[in-house]
């Protein structure tokens, strides 16, 4: 537990929401350490580090460059800032694609596995899914059982990530210009696990002291996540537990309810999370907790998890990354349930202070002090059953004698899909991006852009910039698209409803969300759900009218307040697909300048997307725009188009 000595830093500076602000000071008072506090203790942190100028990949190091041009200007080794940089930017893009993509080996696995009927908890739900994917994985269908299809595409699935040679399948569903421009560069995955294992050798001392050659397989890597592993996942998930609707909920850390049993789920992978919803509805485990003296039972999810079972079930939304700790505080939160990925270790500390019990669950993330009971997917629902009940039993244990208050949540509508995209634009018999692309071209919508990522106390006020960002883009008729835990910011912030557009977006964008009925900000899912943002803009290119290559669209990508390697990841298979690509906060190459020179300019003559960097998120937004506006130029689109009404005579005139 933390000591009485906290710095008594305004609350307004550590996050815009007032729920979460409630709980910073209660955790204050309460005397326990969260992210905010450790990272003012952590201060003034390492500013070679902050450049990328360390490198510590030998025992003759660790070397740091100095950022100035004076003595140290080598390693050891003889390596240089942009080696050095370069070397560590690939491993971060290669820890990325391997978070992304062991998540997607392990639905392959399960999903394999329920299709051999050797599991009994998961089944098929989206069949006509399956048979799209089963095309383009060159699966037959003909007259074959589903269950035939399924252990093919299973199979084929699974190989992708072990696969040596030749191209990874679902590469083809990008435009075939941006095909030919990988080809041509070299840049096509070979296989997913594959290329994470060459970027660890070409990075060990000694083997690839080239920048660019190092970057041209950060490209081959993340597109192998991208393309590839992060794609498998979000289809297969899709497959097995239904590819998301439009969905409406609610979010923050009122998903917790004074009078019920609280449970939450934090992490990223839904084989764990879809049972817990399923056992949280058994009606003998919420009996129980009536038993207990509780309402009824409730679910709220922290980062991607959260993501997934809103996408799914429209379960509320209790907080995004930097908010785990304060789900806790609340001190209403039975257990905390964890898997993998972006899980602080401090969450037994901080429940120490509390009643809440920390469940590890997944063999590969064990947490020190948590309770490991390990989840199978042989036997999924009996584990989640066994967690909730241990939730169920804590109940009485609360701390405190006083009321519980409870805590304000948002309106959201998420489930967007690529798929629900095009059916609530075109409608569902003449399901299109038509519609999207005419928009485009009749600049009523003036690009699309990407903003995701996580949240970092680096950029405090918590949210801030990701809504400030996303209110500038919408205000300049930019539709959005978000997933991750920048999609639970602007959800918090009120933007992920239809009533958004009148209120904060621009003319054009605002009537076509108002004569479809949809928010000015569309909430694709988690992180691995990046893979529907690329299907989207293939689409958007399949479609017609701008361009041939997804590096001709008036796009953009950003992840404002990014922390994790997998947004690293995400980033590299943005820009490697032709987007230019906009980070906040902290870059992780600034003090090597050939290289950082290259991944801001020169990268986009090879690949068509290039990376920026800027914190101001109205900057930011207005880079975005700037890209935007250039290739609505370059596409002739840029000028405002007088709408001409044609009479017969006109018509055959066209004819
Ligand atoms: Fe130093 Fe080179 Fe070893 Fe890195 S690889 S620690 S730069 S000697
Ligand atoms: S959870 S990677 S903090 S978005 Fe996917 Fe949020 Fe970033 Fe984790």
């Amino acid at each position: 537990m933390a000591s009485k000595d906290k710095p008594d830093k305004s609350v307004d500076s550590k996050s815009i929401d007032s729920a979460s602000q409630k709980m910073i000071l209660k955790a204050c008072e309460d005397n326990v350490d969260i992210s905010w506090d450790r990272f003012e203790k952590q201060q003034p942190q390492c500013g070679y580090g902050l450049l990328g100028l360390c490198c510590r990949h030998c025992s003759m190091g660790p070397c740091n460059i100095n950022p100035f041009g004076d003595e140290p200007k080598l390693g050891v080794c003889g390596a240089n800032a942009d080696t050095i940089a370069a070397r560590h930017f690939g491993r971060m893009t290669a820890a990325g694609a391997a978070a992304h993509s062991d998540h997607g080996r392990g639905v392959a696995q399960t999903f394999l596995a329920t299709a051999k009927g050797e599991i009994k908890d998961y089944r098929i739900k989206d069949e006509q899914k399956l048979y799209k994917l089963a095309m383009d994985l060159g699966v037959e269908i003909g007259d074959r059982s589903v269950k035939e299809i399924a252990i093919e595409v299973g199979e084929k699935a699974l190989a992708m990530f072990g696969q040596q040679e030749g191209e990874v399948a679902l590469l083809k569903r990008a435009p075939l210009k941006r095909q030919e421009v990988w080809r041509k560069k070299g840049l096509m995955s070979r296989g997913v696990d594959r290329e994470i294992v060459e970027m660890m050798h070409r990075t060990h001392i000694g083997v690839d002291m080239d920048y660019k050659n190092i970057i041209d397989h950060c490209s081959r890597t993340a597109i192998g996540d991208g393309w590839g592993g992060s794609m498998i996942a979000t289809e297969l998930q899709d497959i097995l537990f239904g590819t998301p609707m439009p969905v409406v909920s609610r979010v923050n850390l009122g998903a917790l309810v004074p009078q019920d049993v609280n449970i939450i789920v934090h992490g990223h992978e839904p084989l764990l999370s879809e049972m817990i919803v399923a056992a949280s509805r058994d009606p003998e485990l919420v009996n129980l907790a009536k038993s207990k003296g509780a309402k009824g039972i409730s679910l709220g999810g922290i980062c991607c998890t959260a993501n997934e079972i809103l996408m799914r079930h429209g379960i509320p939304i209790a907080g995004n990354f930097l908010q785990q700790e304060l789900a806790i505080a609340t001190g209403i939160c039975e257990a905390m349930i964890v898997d993998v990925q972006c899980i602080f270790q401090s969450l037994p500390t901080v429940a120490k202070c509390y009643h809440t019990k920390v469940f590890s669950t997944n063999t590969r993330g064990k947490v020190e002090g948590a309770i490991h009971l390990e989840f199978h997917e042989d036997h999924a629902l009996e584990t989640a059953k066994k967690l909730v009940r241990e939730a169920i039993e804590n109940f009485p244990n609360r701390k405190s004698a006083k009321p519980y208050e409870q805590l304000e949540t948002v309106d959201l509508i998420g489930g967007f899909s690529h798929e629900t995209i095009s059916y609530l634009l075109g409608g569902l018999f003449r399901a299109s991006y038509r519609p999207l692309n005419d928009n485009i071209i009749n600049g009523r919508i003036r690009g699309v852009a990407g903003v995701v990522g996580c949240n970092n106390p680096r950029m405090s006020p918590l949210d801030d910039y990701h809504v400030k960002m996303v209110k500038e883009l919408i205000k300049h008729d930019v539709l959005v698209l978000q997933t991750g835990c920048s999609a639970i910011s602007c959800a918090k912030a009120g933007l992920l409803v239809p009533e958004a557009a009148a209120e904060f977006a621009g003319p054009g964008l605002a009537e076509v969300c108002e004569t479809v009925g949809i928010p000015p900000v569309l909430h694709l899912g988690s992180c691995v759900d990046n893979s529907r943002i690329l299907i989207a803009a293939a689409a958007v290119v399949k479609e017609g009218g701008l361009g041939d290559d997804i590096a001709d669209l008036p796009v953009a990508g950003a992840a404002p307040e990014w922390m994790s390697e997998k947004a690293i990841s995400i980033g590299q298979y943005f820009v490697a697909s032709g987007v230019y690509t906009v980070f906040g906060g902290s870059f992780p190459t600034m003090g090597a300048k050939r290289l950082t020179q290259y991944l801001f300019e020169g990268i986009e003559k090879d690949i068509g997307g290039k990376w920026a960097f800027e914190s101001d998120p109205i900057k930011a937004a207005h880079l975005m725009i700037q890209h935007i506006d250039s290739k609505r130029k370059a596409l002739g689109i840029d000028k405002a188009k007088e709408r001409v009404l044609l009479d017969m005579a006109d018509r055959r005139a066209l004819d």
